[in-house]
């Protein structure tokens, strides 16, 4: 039985998770969750993914939500060791790879996802007079921030964790892809010409072009 992935891909983390099974050209089937119609949000749904979010994974029956970690157990099961994630005996290796998984989380994701959801979601749903302009300011200054760790990191080292491409660059595909949406082209105008040069290469890669 192929795995079953449930999600609604086309704007959500539902196409983190897809760019992982494409890298690895895993076979799977999406099982669309209508997030505008709030199918994500009944008791039935919630017994999946208790916080009434997207994506979860269905693989023979093992259940397992949170995209990130979705991805780790499709890398580990699907030949993903050594090709996205490290190999867990060069220590060394797995230490700068959660290193970068770590900024990703704490130094990207929150200054980009919090101007693209303030920006970008609230236009989308039709409440653009409820974005806060000292909310955008706030992020908007927290991520240019971070932007000059990420350019230093970059200017040293083709990837977020190394010379090899990982499943970290992939985390920051979905929310980099929205910033431009959001109307800040922050990794791909050439302000930060390391940034740039990066995010063109993994922005271009088959399995996002694909996503
Ligand atoms: N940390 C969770 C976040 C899940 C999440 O925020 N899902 C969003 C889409 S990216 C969602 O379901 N939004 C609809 C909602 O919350 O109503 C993950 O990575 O899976």
């Amino acid at each position: 039985m192929v795995l079953k992935l449930y999600g609604y891909a086309s704007i959500t983390c539902t196409k983190t998770v897809l760019c992982v099974l494409e890298e690895l050209n895993v076979p799977y089937e999406l099982i669309n969750v209508d997030v505008s119609k709030g199918e994500h949000r009944n008791q039935e749904y919630k017994a999946k993914q208790p916080f009434g979010q997207v994506p979860y994974i269905d693989d023979d029956g093992f259940l397992l939500y949170e995209s990130r970690a979705i991805c780790y157990y499709i890398a580990r099961k699907f030949g993903g060791i050594g090709r996205i994630i490290p190999d867990p005996l060069d220590i060394q290796k797995v230490a700068r790879f959660e290193q970068a998984a770590s900024v990703e989380v704490t130094s990207f994701e929150r200054g980009a996802s919090g101007l693209v959801h303030e920006t970008f979601f609230k236009r989308i749903k039709g409440i653009p007079n409820e974005i806060n302009p000292t909310i955008v300011e706030h992020y908007r200054m927290m991520l240019e921030n971070k932007l000059e760790g990420y350019e230093a990191i970059l200017s040293r080292q083709k990837y977020i964790a190394g010379d090899e491409f990982s499943l970290v660059d992939i985390f920051h595909l979905f929310y980099g892809a929205l910033l431009k949406e959001a109307g800040f082209d922050y990794l791909g105008s050439g302000y930060y010409p390391s940034i740039t040069r990066w995010w063109n290469e993994i922005s271009s890669r088959p399995s996002w072009k694909k996503v």
